[in-house]
This record gives structure tokens, sequence and C-alpha cells, in this order.
């Protein structure tokens, strides 16, 4: 946290603010990961449930797992650190500052707790695409009674409208966040970084000067490129936060 100090004092006033966020926020909200021990990754094969070639195979099974997911995820509140993201939000607004947040979570949590400017770079669970008819709709349905669903327009096959492995994340949400990238600080929180091009993003921010810092509960294979703070996002961000508000 010193060495995070130290780094925002010497960069003088802060224009513009990034969070990147991944699953580890969410998981004091008791929201599996998919890489710990206990995470998605190890009930499901990620072949099977995230990928185009699974849900070819096996649109049933990919809609349980997703349906299962937004059962959990619909009894689940926002926990500490999703608020503490959102006052640096309403404190950044104050003050003039940018500030944008991008989500490789689909599971809604940031906009529940409050966030306005949210990226969501992998989807949103609360979202479909229709196979045919390619119309885009919300979809709260929890749970799903006709698995899989169907669309109400043309009765084409519904998939959930996130970004599965081998698929290109969204044009104009990649654009996005490489320009939020080009700012002053980067929280990269709760994210194993293994997952492209996401990864890539933090590096991206060094290049541009920011001051990059990551919170984890344990070192990634990028740390050391990192200002790295150890911790659990619910119970340190709220000084992190506290800490960028003093140099607003
Ligand atoms: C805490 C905590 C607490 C716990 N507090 N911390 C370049 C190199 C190599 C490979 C590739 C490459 N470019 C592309 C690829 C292929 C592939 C890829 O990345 N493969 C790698 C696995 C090697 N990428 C893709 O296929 C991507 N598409 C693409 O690049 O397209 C190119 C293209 C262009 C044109 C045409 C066609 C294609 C798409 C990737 C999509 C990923 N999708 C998923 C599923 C989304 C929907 C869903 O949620 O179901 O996204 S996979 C899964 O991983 C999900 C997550 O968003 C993503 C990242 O996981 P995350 O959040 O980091 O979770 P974990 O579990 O890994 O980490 C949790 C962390 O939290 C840990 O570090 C903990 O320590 C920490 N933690 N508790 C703080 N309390
Ligand atoms: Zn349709």
């Amino acid at each position: 946290m010193k060495n995070l100090r130290n780094a925002i004092k010497n960069k003088g006033k802060i224009k513009k603010i990034t969070v990147l966020t991944g699953s580890g926020i969410s998981a004091e909200s008791g929201i599996a990961t998919f890489r710990d021990h206990d995470g998605l990754w190890e009930t499901y094969k990620v072949e099977d449930v995230a990928t185009p070639e699974g849900f070819f195979k096996n649109p049933e099974l990919v809609w349980q797992f997703y349906d299962r997911r937004r059962q959990e995820i619909k009894k689940a509140c926002p926990n500490r650190g999703h608020y503490a993201l959102a006052e640096l939000e309403e404190a950044a607004d104050l003050h003039n500052i940018t500030f944008n947040l991008c989500t490789q979570n689909i599971d809604g949590l940031h906009r529940k707790a409050g966030s306005k400017n949210i990226l969501e770079l992998h989807g949103s669970l609360w979202k479909v695409i229709c196979m045919d008819c390619k119309k885009h709709s919300l979809s709260e349905e929890t749970p799903i009674k006709d698995i899989p669903p169907k669309c109400s327009f043309c009765s084409g096959l519904l998939r959930p409208d996130v970004v599965w492995f081998g698929e290109a994340l969204h044009q104009d949400a990649l654009e996005k966040a490489y320009a939020a990238m080009e700012c002053d600080i980067l929280l990269v929180i709760g994210t194993s970084l293994l997952v492209y091009p996401v990864a890539y993003f933090p590096f991206f921010a060094l290049k541009n000067k920011a001051i990059v810092a990551e919170i984890n509960v344990k070192e990634t294979s990028c740390s050391d490129y990192f200002i790295f703070v150890k911790g659990k996002a619910g119970e340190i961000l709220d000084n992190i936060v506290q800490l960028i508000r003093e140099f607003m």
C-alpha cells in the first residue's frame, strides 16, 4: 500500500481512472471463480460449456450450466468491493475525472452496486441472442422453465450473450477498453490474467505510463510488473479508494 501511495503521489494530478475486474471481486458475494480451488472449471469442462462447439453439440448442457449460475447469482448481493468501486466512480464524477470500469464478469453485480460506466467485456448472464434471427434481448426468467429456451419472435434457439473461447470480444467493447487503458491509474482486481485479450490490457496501460495496481489474494504470473496489493477485494478496496480520493 505504501508503494501505491508513493506512486500516486509522484504521478501528480489524476485525470483518468480505469478499473479491470475478474471473478475474484465477486468471490466474497459467494460466487465461484473459474480457476481457483472449487472454481467452475473443476466441475465443468471448459470445452463443453464455454465454447461455440460445446453449445452446438449440447445446448441443453450449456443452458443447464448457465441456468444454475443465474439462480445462484440472482440470490447474490454485491460486496464491499463492488460498493467501493461505485463510490470511487461517484467521487471521480464529482472531480471531473474520467472513470471506466471494465469487467470480465457476466454477473451484473457492479451495476447492482451502483457502478454506471461499465464495459461488460465477456457479455452478460442476463442477455440472450437468437441463433436464427440474431435478435439480442434481455432475459430474466430464473430458473428457466424450458431448456434450451427459444426466441419469442421466431422460435429459434437462444444462446447466452456471453463470449466463449474462440469467439471475438465485441469490437466496440474492445476499442473502448483499449482507450480506457490510456489512463493515469489502473486497478486490476481479482483476475488471474490468464485469458486473452484481456490479459494484454494492463500491459497496454503500463506502456501508456499508467500506475497499474493489482489487487488479489495471491500473486499472478504478471504481478512482478505491477504494484501488487495482497488481500481480499472486499476487505481492502475501501482503503485503496480512500487513498485515491486523497489525490483527487
Ligand atoms: C480474489 C479473491 C478475492 C479470488 N479478492 N481476488 C493469446 C495467447 C494465448 C491464447 C489466446 C490468445 N488470444 C486468444 C487466445 C485464446 C483464448 C485464451 O485466452 N486462452 C487462454 C486460456 C490461453 N481467448 C479467447 O478465445 C478469447 N477470444 C479471442 O481472443 O478471440 C479472438 C478472435 C478474433 C476474431 C475471431 C475469432 C476470435 C475469448 C475469451 C472468452 C473467455 N470467456 C470466459 C467465459 C465467459 C462467460 C462466462 O462467464 O461463462 O470468461 S472463460 C472465463 O475466464 C470467463 C472469465 O471472464 C475469464 C477470466 O477469468 P477470471 O475472472 O480471471 O477468473 P479466474 O478464476 O481465472 O481468476 C480469479 C482470480 O481471483 C484469481 O487470481 C484469484 O486469486 C482471485 N481471487 N478471490 C481478490 N476475494
Ligand atoms: Zn429469433
